[in-house]
């Protein structure tokens, strides 16, 4: 018998990988996602299809070049209504529905794949709201860490897809499988604990002690990050997360830039 010895059962990110081409890829990810809390496409998107879905992006900061920019809250929170700062840079955000359609033809078609919502209602079940809105990101200001460990507010399945290659310098996302069930237990019981949006403490390993940490998921800091996986990979690239997994958006490093488009699903109807 090896007393004090850690088995650790370590996930990489071969067991999170799936090929975008299979043909069984609905299932492939959804299981992955509820399995570890995030499945990983490598080059999802490629030659046209990523090159348009670029250009689009630009178009759409470019029509906005110039107007006002919502400010983020004295807390820091993002809950811009479209054209929104964030501590690295900027933001566009357009809701579902025509909004989407009259503005980003495109880049609606790319999400508008059956695959997606049948990945959406095997996870979320139904009702579920695909895509509410679609979020695209620009980070170019340079910071250690673009988003601490975090999870939402609100429990969403999110597609996030990389405009440009990226590694450790630019934004990489972070993830720490195996965490969303403990996760969602935090979540709730901080909703319960102050109901307020602006209060509810999202940032698990700054604002929460060592024994909290202990309490809801087993293990200490320093042992949770190591798990961490850091998402290194080429523009066009697919991750889909339960965002009750603990994640990030990492170092930006100077000179640097990351964009990235976000989609989020939410359990129930959401108008
Ligand atoms: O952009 C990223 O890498 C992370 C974003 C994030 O935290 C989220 O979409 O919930
Ligand atoms: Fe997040």
């Amino acid at each position: 018998m090896i007393i004090g010895d850690i088995f650790s059962g370590r996930v990489g990110i071969s067991d999170l990988t799936i090929d975008g081409t299979r043909e069984d890829l609905t299932e492939g990810v959804a299981e992955r996602v509820r399995r570890f809390g995030v499945a990983f496409v490598p080059n999802w998107l490629t030659g046209s299809t990523l090159t348009s879905f670029q250009d689009e992006f630009g178009e759409a900061f470019s029509a906005v070049e110039g107007r006002e920019v919502e400010p983020l809250t004295s807390t820091g929170k993002d809950v811009a209504e479209h054209y929104g700062q964030t501590r690295t840079g900027l933001h566009l955000k357009y809701h579902h529905g025509e909004m989407l359609q009259k503005a980003l033809p495109r880049t609606r078609e790319i999400f508008a794949q059956e695959w997606m919502a049948s990945v959406a209602t095997s996870f979320l079940g139904k009702p579920c709201t695909l895509h509410r809105h679609l979020v695209l990101c620009d980070d170019f200001k340079p910071r250690d860490e673009i988003m601490p460990y975090h999870y939402d507010e609100v429990g969403t399945l999110k597609f996030l897809v990389y405009l440009d290659d990226v590694d450790r310098e630019n934004g990489a996302f972070h993830a720490i499988p195996g965490t969303s069930s403990s996760t969602r237990r935090l979540r709730e019981s901080e909703w319960l604990r102050c109901d307020d949006v602006e209060k509810i403490r999202t940032n698990v390993i700054e604002s929460f002690s060592q024994e909290a940490i202990h309490a809801v998921y087993g293990q200490y800091k320093s042992f949770l990050l190591s798990r961490a996986i850091a998402f290194e990979a080429p523009a066009g690239s697919l991750l889909v997360f339960d965002t009750d997994t603990i994640h990030r958006a990492g170092t930006l490093a100077e000179g640097k830039r990351c964009r990235v488009v976000r989609a989020s699903s939410y359990r129930g109807y959401w108008p």
